[in-house]
């Protein structure tokens, strides 16, 4: 799966967010729960350097409670700050500010020390196109200050958001990265939605996720489109039968798989088949 996902203003972005690191005191980076090493941008660490950085596992309700948790203790593991939340669910706010406070803490003692006057925190809110970074600022804000959607490159330009008297967060276009040489990475992409879906072919990326769910949640998909469906099957046969209960039909009764695709990872996408997974910290690729 090849696309052209590096529009200009990804490198703009890139460009930007480097010159303004310097008045950052902390980055929240933002990565999908349902696959957070696909979703994690490969130069964040080149690019974020020795800052202060939380990573934030997304979308946790649409993840699979028991591997999100796997994850958050892998990336512990590594000496890597994380916490995983919803960014459109209550409790953001406090869940978040209780790590970024501990983080912070050290920082604070050092501008009181060299009497530095108290000024906002300013923390670069980073990730992946549709990854919720907005969402996250506008819950944090308790208004909707950012422009939000169901579609990547939402946020086009950066944009700063004062939070109270102690919290300024900027804003920033979803960022991908120019090569993405593993398949399974780029389809982990599509599937979650950040990259727009014309420029993918909605049935590969479906394919890959019925794979996913044949290995790992056989059940989901019998409760979603009916005890019959053939999760022992091949892929394809798979999606036929999808497309065949949902009435994805063409003249003369051929199945439209296009359409059968577009119903899964819609479904996957609004968590019609429950909390969803799509990698593993053990998995290799
Ligand atoms: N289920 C669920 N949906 C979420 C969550 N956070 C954000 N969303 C949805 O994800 C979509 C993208 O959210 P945005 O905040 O616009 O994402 P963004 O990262 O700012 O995207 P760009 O500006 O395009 O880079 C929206 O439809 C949100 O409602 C979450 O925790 N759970
Ligand atoms: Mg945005």
């Amino acid at each position: 799966m090849s696309v052209q996902w590096f529009p200009g203003h990804m490198a703009r972005a890139r460009r930007k967010i480097r010159e303004i690191l310097k008045w950052i005191d902390i980055v929240f980076e933002l990565v999908d729960a349902r696959a957070p090493r696909s979703t994690r941008n490969p130069e964040s660490d080149a690019l974020f350097g020795e800052k202060l950085r939380v990573v934030i596992l997304n979308k946790e309700d649409l993840a699979d409670p028991a591997v999100t948790k796997a994850w958050l203790e892998a990336l512990r593991g590594d000496g890597t700050e994380a916490v995983a939340l919803s960014a459109d669910r209550r409790g953001v706010a406090g869940k978040l500010s209780a790590v970024a406070e501990r983080l912070l803490a050290a920082k604070r003692e050092a501008w009181r020390r060299r009497g530095i006057r108290s000024r906002p925190v300013r923390a670069l809110v980073a990730g992946i196109p549709n990854v919720g970074k907005s969402t996250l600022i506008n819950a944090l804000a308790g208004r909707s200050a950012a422009a939000t959607g169901d579609r990547p490159g939402i946020t086009r330009g950066q944009q700063w958001i004062r939070v109270g008297l102690d919290l300024e967060l900027l804003d920033t276009p979803g960022l991908l990265w120019p090569k993405i040489d593993d398949p399974r990475v780029a389809l982990r992409l599509a599937a979650t939605g950040a990259v727009k879906d014309e420029l993918f072919e909605a049935e590969e990326a479906a394919l890959f996720l019925l794979d996913v769910l044949k290995r790992h949640y056989p059940d989901r998909l019998r409760r979603r489109y009916g005890a019959d469906v053939p999760v022992e099957g091949s892929g394809p046969e798979l999606l036929e039968a999808i497309g065949r209960k949902r009435g994805c039909l063409a003249e003369g009764g051929r199945i439209r798989t296009d359409r059968a695709a577009a119903v899964l990872l819609h479904d996957f996408r609004t968590g019609k088949l429950g909390g969803i997974s799509l990698e593993r910290p053990s998995d290799e690729g």
